[in-house]
């Protein structure tokens, strides 16, 4: 039984194309070191990584503190599972409580599972603290978004590539418009059995679309009249991605659990993954106060890996870094300025429209139908040109480095991406 050795680009991609599923459609580039905000091919050509795998790298690739944490404890002890106690994980929870302003910390694995995590808790504090009838809660979604992959998650999506021929469907879930506070006031008002609402503050898959700035504050204080839990996914905004530690804290520069400011707007349940560890393992949580998080008792929920003494320390580190290195405050400012610099270019550009976005989380779009291939024949481009980014939905291209990028690097990329959309243009 020999392992087959790769060599190149094109046997790396062969060899996936004949044993692996075909559930992705990635750039053709095969990638082997990643640095920082660098990443490396299997021939040696170095590009900027303007990915982040989706926000999960936000520390920069293989970050040291965040390495040696990891080796150390995965040299120690790995997976003791629940059944017993291990030495890292009251360590984790009692940090990272602290960190966001919550009482207690449900440790997941991946974001699908901590969303997951947080419906079976709304659903579980309807029944036994709201007085909903049981079964018959509903949680209020939102037009385009994305939460996850599970069947469950996929039940309330409106991407039919997503949702297709996965059926039966979970029900319980009602659909509105995002960024509508009046259709959120007039769904809480026609049903009395809405549990929760399950809202990203900013839609990334979506095309990193950002909402009116009252947007967050109104559905949090529509939740608290109506005695409903707002669940927030900061899978993808959280963690700094955004210019705040969390994209609920709006245009406040705090550390995300600072009650007194007004932009504050802080949710019943918060749902965090990808760079909670830095991106180097599955790390996923959901935060609670004791009145809601107290529903869950031994027995009724867990998993495996969950919690795991790797994860723990994986995750500390990572969070350690996102303060020590001020990656909030660096993704606020250097944020600004590619969305200004996009902008000066765009002002003479027949084939950007516009670009937006919060914090080192941006997006263009591009002046073509969603079914064109332009979006993605400009991201060929862009690797040949050095950097890697990748369309979401057709014709909108996200822009999201690691978040220890510095002036010159962003500048640097700015000139690549305007560069090569100058042989795009008509
Ligand atoms: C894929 C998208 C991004 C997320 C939010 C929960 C999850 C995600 C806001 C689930 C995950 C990933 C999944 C990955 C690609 C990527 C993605 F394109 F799918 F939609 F980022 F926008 N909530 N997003 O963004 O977390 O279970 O993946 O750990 O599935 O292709 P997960």
């Amino acid at each position: 039984m020999q392992i087959t050795e790769v060599k190149n680009s094109a046997e790396a991609i062969a060899l996936e194309d004949k044993h692996g599923a075909h559930n992705y459609h990635p750039l053709p580039v095969v990638l082997s070191k990643g640095e920082g905000v660098f990443v490396w091919d299997v021939e040696g050509k170095k590009y900027y990584d303007f990915l982040s795998a989706y926000s999960a790298v936000n520390q920069g690739h293989c970050h040291p503190k965040i390495v040696g944490a990891m080796t150390k404890q995965a040299e120690t002890m790995m997976l003791t599972s629940r059944a017993f106690y291990n030495d890292v994980l009251g360590k984790y929870e009692a940090y990272a409580t602290e960190y966001f302003g919550f009482d207690k910390l449900l440790p997941m694995n991946t974001g699908a599972e901590a969303v997951e995590t947080a419906i079976k808790i709304c659903r579980k504090w309807a029944y036994e603290k709201k007085g909903i009838h049981e079964a018959e809660a509903q949680i209020v979604v939102f037009d385009n978004n994305f939460h996850g992959r599970t069947t469950t998650i996929i039940s309330f999506s409106n991407d039919e590539t997503a949702r297709k021929n996965f059926g039966p469907y979970t029900p319980g879930f009602i659909k509105i418009p995002y960024d509508n506070p009046e259709a959120l006031e007039k769904v809480l008002q026609e049903n009395n059995n809405i549990a929760g609402v399950l809202v990203e503050p900013i839609q990334g898959e979506a095309g990193v679309y950002t909402p009116s700035d009252d947007f967050i504050p109104q559905v949090k204080q529509l939740c608290n009249e109506h005695e409903v839990l707002f669940m927030a996914d900061e899978i993808q905004t959280g963690i700094a991605r955004t210019g705040a530690l969390l994209a609920v804290c709006g245009k406040c520069n705090c550390q995300g659990h600072c009650e007194q400011q007004a932009t504050y707007a802080k949710p019943d349940v918060l749902i965090l993954g990808k760079a909670l560890s830095g991106g180097a393992y599955p790390v996923s949580a959901v935060l609670a106060n004791n009145e809601i998080m107290d529903v869950i008792q031994p027995g009724q929920h867990g998993s495996t890996f969950g919690g795991n003494p790797v994860a723990g320390a994986v995750a500390i580190a990572a969070l350690e870094v996102v303060r020590e290195e001020n990656l909030a405050q660096n993704a606020r400012i250097l944020g600004e300025l590619f969305r200004s610099e996009m902008n000066k270019y765009i002002e003479n550009s027949t084939i950007v429209s516009k670009v937006r976005g919060r914090g080192l989380l941006n997006a263009i779009v591009i002046n073509d139908t969603e079914d064109s291939s332009t979006a993605w024949d400009i991201c060929v481009a862009l690797k040949e040109n050095g950097l890697l980014a990748k369309p979401t939905h057709g014709n909108i291209i996200r822009f999201a480095p690691p978040l220890v990028i510095n002036e010159e690097q962003l500048l640097d990329c700015v000139s690549i991406i305007t560069k090569t959309l100058k042989d795009f243009e008509r």
